[in-house]
């Protein structure tokens, strides 16, 4: 199985990604990680990743595509199956998924949509920067993800939901709570 885990900053996508990792033993990419590996690396992609990340906006489609295409070559075990974390943010890149996967005789199967409230997203991402270290977690930066969020990737909802693949999960509350929920829809489009 192919599944996406989408949401806002800070809405659990990695959170629950790791307990799916756990329970499925898919292979996991997520965006964020490839390109946060790359800035501690200190490469000339790392760079121009944090170029992008620090000011809360996405790294270019075709950047983001090319690095991804990458990543799955080199893994081969993940023809049977990624949970894909962060990935895709646009509707070009959810198109490019859909023909990457084609390619290998796949599909994304379902869209796990972690659905947080706004102010607690921002509650979340301003804890977290407390340790996290990250360039992105301050407030003037979680806002302008936020908008980033709302105008470029909230769209990919409507267009998941206009092919059946689109499963909302109230993603506030206990993590272990919300996991119950999310396996419960994967068994759900498994059986399909
Ligand atoms: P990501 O790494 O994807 O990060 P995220 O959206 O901030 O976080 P996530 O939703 O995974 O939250 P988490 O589980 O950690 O992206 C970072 C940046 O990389 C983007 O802004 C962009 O610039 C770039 N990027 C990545 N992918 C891209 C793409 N495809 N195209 C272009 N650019 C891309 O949870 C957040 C916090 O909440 C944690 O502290 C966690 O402990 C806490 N939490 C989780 N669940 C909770 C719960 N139920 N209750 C209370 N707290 C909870």
């Amino acid at each position: 199985m192919n599944i996406v885990i989408f949401g806002a900053p800070g809405s659990g996508k990695g959170t629950q990604s790791a307990l799916l990792i756990e329970e499925y033993g898919y292979y996991h990419i997520s965006t964020g990680d490839v390109l946060r590996a790359q800035i501690a690396q200190g490469t000339e992609l790392g760079k121009i990743a944090d170029s992008y990340i620090s000011k809360g906006q996405l790294i270019p489609d075709e950047l983001m595509i090319d690095i991804l295409d990458e990543v799955l070559a080199e893994h081969p075990e993940s023809a049977k199956g990624v949970i894909f974390d962060g990935f895709p943010r646009t509707i070009h890149q959810a198109e490019t998924l859909d023909a990457l996967l084609a390619k290998r005789n796949g599909k994304v199967d379902v869209v796990v949509g972690l659905e947080v409230e706004e102010e607690e997203l921002i509650e979340r991402l301003i804890n977290r920067g407390k340790t996290s270290g990250r360039s992105d977690d301050n407030l003037d930066t979680i806002k302008k993800r936020l908008d980033v969020y709302n105008n470029q990737t909230n769209v990919l909802r409507d267009h998941y939901k206009s092919q059946g693949k689109y499963e909302a999960v109230h993603g506030m509350g206990s993590i272990e709570g919300i996991f119950e929920n999310i396996k419960t829809l994967i068994e759900k489009h498994r059986s399909r």
